[in-house]
């Protein structure tokens, strides 16, 4: 399956402002969908990304929060474990940024991120449940440029692996799919940079 590309948008999405601690909360369950999430975090990206990839800028509005400046309602009304990204959708709110790609894959149109192929498909759960410790792994490298641990090695050589485990195309299954940027530093592994998702956020 080649993953289709959501149609291109004549317009750039002008994006909300992010929301603080004196800012009034949105009109909670009144029938919009929301995606609650902070600009910088790699973890709201990955929703913020799909959504785009599937062309859903006018389904599911963008909520930015302040994380800095966190308004106490974001907690208190809209999602109590207090972190971004969260999904306002059919009157509940939901989090967890990697079941919420999926979730936003299957619930919404737009192009499918996964494959249907049922190898593919089971690749793309284990590399999706792996992203957390990749990022963990990662993390202390290339964000405070610390030595390369061994874990964090370990980790490149299971991302390498994997990326030769379908030959029907370039990305992680073969075609671009919600695995190609799961992982924060995957998408753009030039920069590794946790903001690189932000070029493809703004698309
Ligand atoms: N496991 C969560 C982690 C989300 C997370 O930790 N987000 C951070 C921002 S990058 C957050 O909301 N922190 C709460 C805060 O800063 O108040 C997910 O994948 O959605």
């Amino acid at each position: 399956m080649a993953a289709a590309a959501a149609p291109a948008r004549s317009t750039k999405e002008v994006l909300p402002p992010a929301l603080g601690a004196v800012s009034e909360p949105p009109p909670l369950f009144d029938g919009t969908t929301r995606l609650y999430i902070c600009y910088i975090c790699p973890f709201a990206q990955r929703a913020w990304v799909t959504r785009n990839c599937k062309g859903l800028q006018e389904e599911i509005k963008l909520v930015a929060i302040n994380l800095e400046d966190k308004p106490a309602w974001y907690k208190e009304k809209v999602y109590p474990q207090g972190t971004v990204p969260s999904l306002e959708h059919d009157g509940k709110v939901t989090g967890e940024s990697l079941d919420l790609i999926k979730y936003i894959d299957s619930n919404f149109h737009g192009p499918a991120l996964l494959p249907q192929d049922p190898a593919k498909r089971q690749f793309a759960d284990e590399l999706i449940a792996y992203a957390d410790a990749f990022t963990k792994a990662l993390y202390s490298p290339l964000i405070s440029q610390v030595a390369m641990s061994d874990e964090a090695v370990a980790a490149l050589d299971k991302i390498e692996a994997a990326l030769s485990k379908f030959s029907d195309g370039p990305f992680f299954l073969g075609q671009f799919s919600l695995v190609c940027y799961a992982n924060p530093f995957e998408l753009n592994p030039n920069a590794f940079c946790f903001n690189s998702h932000r070029n493809v956020c703004e698309l």
